[in-house]
């Protein structure tokens, strides 16, 4: 990195001790940020890159709940505003036993580019909690949702700050949410959050749209080689919401998706994933990828390893940070993987990324090709706004065109900083430079 550059990234270690992930987040932007300093020094005056690296507000609190038993637990809640250059601070909230600072402080960081490639005047933001819904009773979930609202609810408005949901919140979390939320303002703002049910102002498409973006992501690549996801064979990890829907489209495009994966383990279904199976056990059941392999006649469970063992052309990681490191990179390298688009945020390890890059392979950061699900959300926030509800064609519509856009704002900028095919320079240097002149525009604040 050029001086200027690292001089910031060691103020950042040197801040924010112990917050492995947010390190690793930043070192990734600004290190494609060497050609865009280099081409435009101003964007290092004034403090810029000091200054986006540095959270606008970071919120804290006491979580208590009380569980069926009648006993007390404290969990810690959090709300990262990182940067509202382009709009209302915008992003998930993840609930997670590992969730601390530095989780979530990465996924804000990262939130910042992703939502200014979307193009829908949207700032970055993020927040969750260390709570473990897995096991828990549908009332302790609304009690534990119900505190969390109380205190966050003094912090967001849908011109000020809307989440949404990430790993552990889902459409149950946001009923939940938008409940106590209602509740506490008297006042049904329904765009203060998305992800929320069709019938109470969410939209058509947003479930499937992080898995949907990132496959067509993946399909965009594909293209500026002359080639298509057909016939391709898929490793997906993951069994959560973006996976599913990463696998439905794939199967849509003729793909064949055959691994899929929880904390529990992965299964490998040669024949193709049964969607119909994993929709019923994930998302009806709440059940272990272990039920899946129980009704699934030539399923197979594995409990050690991850789904890059398997030999495919395409990998999808959709489950969580630092999924596939160096080791799975050679793997799936070894096997002919000609393709990888993060479903996730910051699945693959730097490591990862360096060995897909030196071999010349289409890789997608996430920002990029996860942008779908929170692209969606903006267009959730626009029909509430309108009042107005659009249908699944109209919406998927929207989607498409957005996905396409970003990739070909990535492809544009690797050109222009001349490195043509990196979409990780392509996605930071895009995403940047927008937040950076609207920054500079509205002065040092
Ligand atoms: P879900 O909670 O729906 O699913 C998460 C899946 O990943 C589960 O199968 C879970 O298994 C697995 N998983 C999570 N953490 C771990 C872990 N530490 N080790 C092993 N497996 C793990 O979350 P989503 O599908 O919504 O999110 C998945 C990823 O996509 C996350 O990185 C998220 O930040 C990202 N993302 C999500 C978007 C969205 O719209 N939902 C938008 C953009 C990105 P288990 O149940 O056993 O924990
Ligand atoms: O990481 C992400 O982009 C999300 N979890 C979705 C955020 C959103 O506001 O829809």
């Amino acid at each position: 990195m050029q001086d200027v550059v690292e001089k910031v990234y060691e103020q950042v270690v040197a801040r924010n001790r112990g917050e492995e992930e947010f390190h690793q987040a930043v070192r990734e932007v600004l290190e494609s940020l060497d050609p865009v300093i280099a081409k435009h020094p101003h964007y290092a005056e004034d403090g810029l890159l000091e200054r986006i690296v540095e959270p606008e507000r970071q919120i804290m609190f006491r979580v208590p709940w009380v569980d069926d038993a009648g006993q007390v637990h404290v969990n810690r809640g959090f709300r990262i505003e990182f940067n509202s250059a382009l709009g209302p601070y915008k992003g998930g909230l993840r609930f997670h036993p590992s969730v601390n600072a530095g989780i979530i402080k990465f996924l804000g960081f990262e939130q910042i580019f992703k939502n200014a490639l979307t193009g829908q005047g949207i700032g970055g933001g993020k927040g969750g909690s260390d709570f473990d819904p897995h096991g828990r009773s549908d009332a302790e979930v609304m009690r534990f949702c119900q505190s969390f609202m109380t205190e966050l609810s003094r912090h967001i408005g849908p011109d000020t700050d809307v989440p949404a949901g990430d790993i552990g919140v889902g459409g149950r979390e946001i009923g939940y949410l938008f409940g106590q939320y209602k509740r506490l303002r008297n006042s049904y703002d329904a765009g203060v959050l998305t992800g929320k049910g069709l019938a109470w102002g969410g939209s058509l498409v947003r479930t499937e749209a992080t898995g949907y973006g990132t496959v067509l992501f993946a399909q965009s690549m594909l293209a500026t080689r002359g080639d298509s996801l057909e016939g391709k064979r898929i490793a997906v990890s993951g069994a959560g919401n973006v996976a599913i829907y990463a696998i439905e489209k794939a199967q849509q495009l003729g793909a064949r998706p055959i691994t899929f994966s929880d904390s529990s383990g992965y299964v490998v279904d040669e024949a193709g994933v049964d969607l119909e199976l994993l929709k019923q056990v994930k998302e009806v059941e709440r059940g272990r990828v272990a039920d899946y392999v129980s009704r699934r006649p030539g399923a197979r469970l594995v409990t050690e390893g991850r789904p890059w063992d398997v030999p495919v052309d395409v990998a999808l990681p959709c489950a969580t940070q630092n999924e596939l490191d160096a080791d799975s990179a050679t793997a799936l390298l070894r096997s002919g993987c000609a393709v990888v688009a993060e479903g996730a945020n910051m699945p693959c390890t730097p490591q990862a990324i360096e060995a897909f890059q030196a071999a010349g392979i289409l890789y997608a950061p996430g920002k990029a090709s996860n942008a779908g699900g929170v692209a969606t959300s903006a267009l959730e926030m626009e029909q509430n706004a309108g009042r107005t509800r659009w249908d699944f064609a109209t919406a998927e519509a929207k989607l498409t065109g957005i996905m396409a856009d970003i990739h070909d704002s990535c492809v544009a900028a690797a050109e222009t900083y001349g490195r043509p095919g990196d979409y990780v320079l392509g996605a930071n240097a895009a995403g940047f430079t927008q937040v950076a002149d609207v920054m500079i525009a509205h002065g040092i604040v």
